[in-house]
């Protein structure tokens, strides 16, 4: 079994997660916060057997879109945050996919 973990834009969540149900996948939704932009994502955890895990990515790969968005400058209140003094455009997305073997599965 394989774990796929997928992070999305939260605008392409529900249908990502509608189109895997609908093809007969579960999956897991979780509302995260990416560490750049701040801003919150979603995470999607789903368990498929491996022969299944291209489908379930290809999935993910036509309900994700490619989108610009703009980091606006920033003077970081803690060490560490980055000093943005302008606006800047970065490209997310469609999505980021890991898939991790899975050791055991057990569902009570
Ligand atoms: P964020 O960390 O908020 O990143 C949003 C977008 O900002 C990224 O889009 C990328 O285009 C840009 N970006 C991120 N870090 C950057 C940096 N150090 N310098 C310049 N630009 C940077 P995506 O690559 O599509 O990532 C979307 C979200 O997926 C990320 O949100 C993060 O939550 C997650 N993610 C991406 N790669 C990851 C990884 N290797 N491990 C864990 N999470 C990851």
């Amino acid at each position: 079994m394989k774990l796929v973990i997928a992070i999305l834009q939260d605008k392409d969540a529900a249908q990502a997660v509608t189109e895997l149900n609908r093809r007969g996948f579960r999956a897991t939704k979780l509302a995260s916060t990416g560490g750049f932009l701040r801003e919150g994502n979603t995470t999607i955890l789903a368990g498929v057997q491996e022969p299944d895990v291209e489908q379930v990515v290809s999935v993910l790969r036509r309900t994700c879109s490619v989108r610009h968005e703009t980091l606006a400058p920033q003077t970081p209140s803690h060490s560490g945050e980055p000093y943005v003094p302008f606006p800047v455009e970065v490209t997310v997305g469609g999505a980021t996919v890991f898939v991790v073997d899975v050791d055991r599965y057990e569902k009570f």
